[in-house]
């Protein structure tokens, strides 16, 4: 059975452009709830080991620096069928691939400043839920 949990990030440049609001107000929308939500700052230490699993791939190095360049909003979304429900509703990974008012088209600068993040797999889900939050911070 699909797990009931994904886990996002507004990415850097969404922050930035001051999209926290008008992303959050998005995800409402679609009819995901919020579990647990933190604005942090990730260290490049962090990023790369959230994102280990692209250690090989060539936009490992602009993507941890990227990530790590300001500060992001993380939260646990809860839906059923959460992953796959928010891997739609976020859109295609490069925004001018992302089908019309998908977060990543509205929000989205290029392939790398794609506004948000969203777990690939229920395991994901959990290892990246786990690698921001504590038990006592989700409602
Ligand atoms: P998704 O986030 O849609 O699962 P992945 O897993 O292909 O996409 O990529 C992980 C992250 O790496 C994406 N969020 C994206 O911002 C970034 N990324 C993917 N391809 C590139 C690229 N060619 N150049 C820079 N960043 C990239």
């Amino acid at each position: 059975m699909a797990g009931t949990i994904t886990f996002t990030m507004i990415k850097p440049m969404a922050v930035k452009k001051g999209f926290i609001g008008p992303i959050l107000a998005k995800i409402a929308d679609g009819g995901f709830k919020i579990k647990a939500m933190k604005f942090t700052k990730l260290t490049v230490e962090q990023a790369q080991k959230f994102y280990e699993v692209h250690k090989e791939r060539p936009f490992y190095g602009e993507l941890t620096e990227f990530m790590s360049s300001g500060p992001i909003i993380a939260a646990i979304l809860e839906k059923d069928n959460a992953v796959e429900e928010y891997r739609n509703y976020i859109g295609a990974t490069n925004p001018a691939e992302a089908a019309e008012g998908t977060i990543r088209a509205l929000y989205g600068t290029d392939l790398g400043m794609n506004a948000v993040h969203g777990s690939d797999s229920d395991e994901n889900a959990i290892i990246e839920s786990d690698f921001f939050f504590s038990k006592m911070e989700r409602f």
